[in-house]
């Protein structure tokens, strides 16, 4: 375990080479015994450094939600991060300027109209308490050089969490069946990527569920009105300044965005 002072100290570096745009070598080259708890306990330090400088958390995202990524990763439990206000797009424009690496990928959000509590949370529970779900385009991008980082790496910088689109289609989750929810992310016309909602944990309810059983491990709940990414439909695509990005869901529309420089 690390003192309060290193949580404090970590999570500033990560916030300083985020508004910096400085990548830095991940932290565990330094701490190679860092744990997932530490890793919690740096980015708690790392919110609340952004809310003293007067930031809002608008979202909870999950992470390494596919399958495949946790077997890569040796996981078997997503991960978990906050989004901030000034993280929310809605100009249709992502200014590379104040990125580093950024990659995108589409998802699937959750608007809740119930608090969830876990432990014993179910994909069932968090429909019944869902209000609507959107359409969403993530983009992360990693503080660490070359996105070389292991799992308290990524947990302790957020997540990579960086940029959102939120889509302004808004439906009741049974309106749809969300595992069979199709996505297309295509860049410059090109298709980059597709998936259905099942890629996420199943079903993308299964990762709301999780990340309320998670929280409760914590003594934290999901609360009602809050939004929730739950991971990648798509792998995440490399971006570059001049591209177009648009990505379709079934039933839940598009969004679309240029990356300006
Ligand atoms: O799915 C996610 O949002 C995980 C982001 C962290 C992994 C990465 O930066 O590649
Ligand atoms: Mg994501």
């Amino acid at each position: 375990m690390l003192t309060e002072h290193s949580y404090r100290s970590l999570a500033q570096k990560l916030v300083d080479a985020e508004f910096n745009r400085q990548e830095e070598v991940k932290l565990t080259a330094e701490y190679p015994d860092l744990s997932v708890e530490d890793a919690y306990r740096i980015q708690d330090e790392l919110v609340a450094i952004k809310r003293e400088q007067g930031h809002r958390v608008i979202a909870l995202k999950m992470g390494f939600t596919s399958r495949a990524k946790m077997k890569q990763m040796n996981v078997n439990e997503p991960i978990y991060g906050h989004v901030f206000d000034y993280m929310s797009v809605d100009s249709g424009v992502l200014s590379f300027r104040e990125l580093i690496h950024p990659k995108v990928e589409a998802e699937i959000a959750f608007i809740l109209g119930r608090d969830i509590e876990g432990p014993g949370v179910t994909g069932a529970h968090v429909l019944a308490a869902t209000e609507y779900v959107v359409p969403a385009l993530e983009i992360i991008d990693s503080r660490y050089l070359n996105f070389q980082f292991t799992l308290p790496d990524v947990i302790a910088d957020n997540t990579s969490a960086s940029r959102v689109f939120i889509g302004s289609r808004q439906r009741r989750p049974d309106e749809l069946e969300l595992d069979l929810v199709g996505v297309t992310l295509s860049i410059n016309g090109e298709l980059k990527d597709l998936g259905a909602g099942a890629a996420v944990l199943g079903h993308p309810a299964h990762s709301i569920a999780m990340l309320a059983n998670m929280l409760s491990r914590r003594g934290r709940k999901l609360h009602a009105g809050q939004l929730i990414l739950t991971g990648g439909i798509t792998g995440a695509q490399p971006l570059a300044v001049g591209d177009v990005v648009s990505a379709k869901w079934d039933g839940l529309g598009s969004i679309e965005f240029t990356v300006k420089e």
